[in-house]
């Protein structure tokens, strides 16, 4: 703390590092120039990290300059932490940022929960999956493990695997059902499309007309001319 006596004209003097680090205190004799009362006030005095005391720029000071408990090296306070101090004056005490009896967990700063109605942390869609319970059918998955079917088809927990050609698990009404492509669209991520190829409404990719064939089972149309789909 920065001190200052002055009843014989003798005043301390204290230069502090603008980062907290430490003070310079020195004692000089200096007559006449001694501020009177209030113009020393606690903005002009000393602020150290580690003297638990919060002051100046500090955010915090529990009376440590050690790290990984709450306050770090430098009174800022770190990161899943809240810091406060019962009075004014006192030494800051930390705690975690997050409330874990209420399920909570810190991610990045940020407290998520399992329960919360907001998709955060690991959540593959809103307080499921992840390290969260599984998703029911039509909600968003990364993996078979965030479904409680154990099927995740095109990014949506499926009622089964889904992987032939022509299904999808994401068609508009029917999410979480593996259906069929409609007949003529194309599914680009199962390589049936780009201008040779479509889905015939029964699950299967087929060639287009005008494609080379062999046999009309390989055609859309179903029919196979001169080695050309019709
Ligand atoms: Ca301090
Ligand atoms: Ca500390
Ligand atoms: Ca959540």
């Amino acid at each position: 703390m920065a001190r200052k006596h002055v009843g014989r004209d003798f005043f301390w003097i204290v230069a502090c590092a603008l980062t907290g680090y430490g003070c310079i205190v020195e004692g000089e004799f200096l007559e006449d120039i001694v501020p009177s009362g209030a113009d020393l006030g606690t903005s002009a005095l000393a602020s150290r990290c580690g003297d638990g005391v919060r002051q100046g720029r500090e955010a915090c000071d529990d009376g440590n300059t050690a790290a990984g408990d709450g306050c770090d090296t430098v009174c800022v306070v770190e990161p899943c932490w809240k810091c406060a101090e019962p009075v004014p004056g006192a030494r800051s005490a930390c705690g975690p940022q997050c409330d874990a009896a209420a399920g909570q967990s810190c991610l990045m700063g940020v407290c998520v929960s399992c329960k919360d109605g907001l998709r955060n942390g690991d959540e593959t869609d809103v307080d499921c999956g992840g390290s969260c319970g599984a998703c029911d059918q039509g909600h968003a998955c990364g993996a078979g493990g965030d479904c409680a079917t154990g099927f995740c088809s095109g990014g949506v927990c499926c009622n089964e695997a889904c992987g032939a050609a022509c299904v999808r698990c994401d068609l508009p009404g029917a999410a979480g059902i593996c259906a069929y492509v409609p007949e003529n669209e194309a599914h680009e991520d199962r390589a049936c499309g780009g201008g040779t190829s479509a889905c015939d409404g029964k699950g299967a990719c087929k060639s287009i007309a005008r494609q080379a064939c062999a046999m009309g089972i390989e055609c859309l149309s179903g029919r196979c001319l001169g080695g050309a789909c019709q």
